[in-house]
């Protein structure tokens, strides 16, 4: 058995697990990042395009943002829509701030670059995880790979292994309080080589279901159809995507999405969740393996950098000045901020989805909702202020 000492242990190498690392580096705190997947799979995983203004920030301010700066598409703002009529909501002008188009897996790419540039120990395809101890202190991983086990001894382990990990069934029984919803619905999801036919989002209440038009460079679009949780993908022929996109998109004023070969197809279930709380004696949970959201806000990848930047500061603050203060109330700081995302989310979903069953009553509420927010300027200044990010240290 190989034995490995680090001050914190990290399982996962997605947005939280590769910004936490970085951000302790910076401050001068050792870390080994576990991930299952290899580099190649965890750098062309196509997920969220959308980042805060906080996220970008924080991107920046360690050292992390250059592409992004010179890559990133800036939105000033985005459109909802109803059965074809558009109305835009100006971020800036309604916040003074605004969002950056840049996709998940470049985000994972400059961090990656950035760890191995620095000598960060990252190790993908590092086999089966499990942990001992978190409850001592001096909590333990070991990793099985191929029947050969390692160990590393860590101060503290970082659960960013997301929703499917196992970090989180590691806390002992009834030490998590479990909220979740689901939704009677899932997004079918394509990314396209198109142009786009627009600058910003379109956002698309329809008859037949939502519709999203997005992006993620000039070259490339990506689109969402809501649809069955069980979807079958093998029932969408390319065709069959670009004809509902257009019925459900398309608009009085003429706009369409411009079509192109479509790269990659898939399915994306909807769901509210949060596990509470973040922490159990040395074992402390960041992003998707605390909390997951509907895709409909925007917010998922961006909570993961919200957890980190609390979870690298509380850390610093221990290792440099022996203060426990922040990291006894990581939990706490972080979930204020989680349930007005998790409230957020789930308002944007049941504004904009087809709910089938729903009374004609609610139907009749939720346009009348929607009508509202399209054309008062206090409801969309609600709407913009959560979508470009509320402040990372409490509202
Ligand atoms: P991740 O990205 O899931 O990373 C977890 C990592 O842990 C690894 N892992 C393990 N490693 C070792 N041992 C184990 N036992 C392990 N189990 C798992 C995994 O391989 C993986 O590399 O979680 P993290 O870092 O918390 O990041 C969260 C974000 O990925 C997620 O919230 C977003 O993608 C959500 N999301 C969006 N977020 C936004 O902020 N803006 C968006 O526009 C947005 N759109 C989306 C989204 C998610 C989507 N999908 C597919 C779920 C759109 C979609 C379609
Ligand atoms: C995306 O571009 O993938 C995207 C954009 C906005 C969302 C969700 C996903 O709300």
């Amino acid at each position: 058995m190989a034995r490995f000492e680090t001050q914190v242990g990290i399982v996962g190498a997605g947005p939280a697990g590769l910004m936490l690392s970085h951000l302790l580096h910076l401050k001068g705190v050792h870390s080994i990042v576990l991930e299952a997947r290899s580099r190649l799979y965890c750098e062309g995983r196509v997920r969220a395009g959308v980042l805060e203004h906080t996220s970008v920030h924080l991107l920046q301010e360690a050292g992390v943002g250059d592409r992004l700066e010179r890559e990133g598409l800036r939105h000033e703002g985005i459109d909802l829509g109803l059965n074809g009529v558009r109305h835009r909501i100006p971020f800036v002008e309604l916040t003074g701030k605004c969002v950056t188009v840049y996709g998940q897996q470049e985000v994972v790419k400059d961090l990656i670059a950035r760890r191995l540039a620095d000598g960060g120990d990252v190790r993908f395809e590092c086999g089966e995880v499990s942990l001992e101890g978190i409850a001592s202190e001096r909590p333990r991983i070991l990793i099985n790979k191929d029947g050969q086990v390692d160990e590393i001894r860590c101060e503290y382990i970082a659960g960013c292994d997301g929703f499917h990990g196992i970090c989180r069934g590691e806390f002992p029984e009834g030490a998590l309080s479990i909220y979740e919803r689901a939704y009677p619905f899932a997004w079918l999801g394509i990314l396209a080589e198109a142009a786009p036919s627009r600058e910003e989002l379109v956002y698309m209440h329809h008859e037949r279901g939502f519709a999203l038009y997005s992006m993620r460079s000039p070259r490339i679009t990506r689109l969402y159809l809501q649809c069955a949780p069980e979807e079958d993908l093998a029932q969408w022929s390319d065709d069959r995507i670009w004809s509902e996109l257009h019925t459900r998109l398309s608009c009085a004023d003429g706009w369409q999405p411009t079509e192109g070969r479509i790269l990659q197809k898939g399915v994306t279930g909807m769901r509210s969740f949060v596990a509470e709380p973040l922490q159990f004696g040395r074992l402390l949970l960041a992003g998707d393996a605390a909390h997951i959201v509907p895709p409909t806000g925007a917010k998922g990848m961006n909570l993961a950098f919200a957890d980190v930047h609390h979870l690298a500061e509380a850390l610093a603050a221990l290792y440099r000045e022996g203060d426990r203060r922040r990291l006894e109330s990581y939990s706490k700081t972080c979930l204020g901020r989680i349930w007005k995302a998790q409230r957020f989310s789930w308002w944007m979903t049941s504004l904009l989805h087809r709910f089938e069953n729903e009374s004609a009553f609610d139907h009749k509420r939720q346009l009348a909702e929607l009508e509202y927010v399209m054309a008062s300027r206090a409801a969309a200044t609600s709407l913009a202020e959560n979508y470009v990010g509320l402040p990372l240290d409490g509202v």
